[in-house]
């Protein structure tokens, strides 16, 4: 245990140093990016993740994240995409360990699948979902369950009890839902 600190809003303790392990590195910024468990921003590292996930409960699924960076506008992500591997997993303990590679902020939340199917919901004037039905999210840097947001070149992760069904796994910055980030996992 981590001496009583760091209880994540989730209810699991994460580790209270989490390894930098650098994969993938094309770039010689990405070194300490983190220090007591505040990442540093990545800039120019795309694709690079820069911290690893504890060992995770149950069956993990990972969820890669990328995009091209904002539009010229600046209210949707270009080329945004949210994946999950893999994407059908038995129904108990389930872990989500999302990487964020791209150059945006990302999270995800994890939400029971609507009648209408994946990408269905509405979005609202602030470019983002209803999240009233959500079940667990990750959205911290280089840490555990529920935050503002996971940066670029980071990763996310939480784990939950899922039971069988269909569930929609979606990025739920504004606009980022419009712009095509979710996927669908089943749980069987
Ligand atoms: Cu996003």
């Amino acid at each position: 245990m981590s001496g009583g600190h760091n209880r994540a809003p989730c209810g699991l303790v994460v580790a209270s140093v989490v390894a930098v392990v650098a994969l993938a590195v094309g770039s010689g910024t990405l070194v300490a990016a983190v220090a007591n468990g505040q990442p540093s921003p990545v800039d120019g590292t795309f694709g690079a993740v820069s911290c690893s996930a504890p060992t995770a409960h149950g069956t993990t699924t990972e969820v890669t994240i990328t995009d091209s960076g904002n539009s010229m506008m600046g209210q949707a992500p270009m080329m945004a995409t949210l994946r999950a591997n893999p994407d059908t997993v038995p129904a108990g303990q389930v872990s989500f360990v999302a990487s964020n590679r791209g150059a945006l902020v990302h999270e995800i939340v994890v939400l029971p699948l609507g009648g209408d199917g994946p990408g269905t919901r509405t979005t609202g004037s602030g470019g983002k979902i209803d999240e009233a039905r959500n079940l667990g999210e990750a959205s911290r840097s280089c840490a555990g369950c529920s935050g503002n947001d996971i940066a670029p070149g980071s990763i996310g992760w939480t784990t939950m009890t899922l039971k069988p069904g269909r569930y929609e796994l979606v990025c739920d910055e504004p606009w980022h839902y419009a712009a095509g980030m979710f996927d669908v996992l089943t749980v069987t």
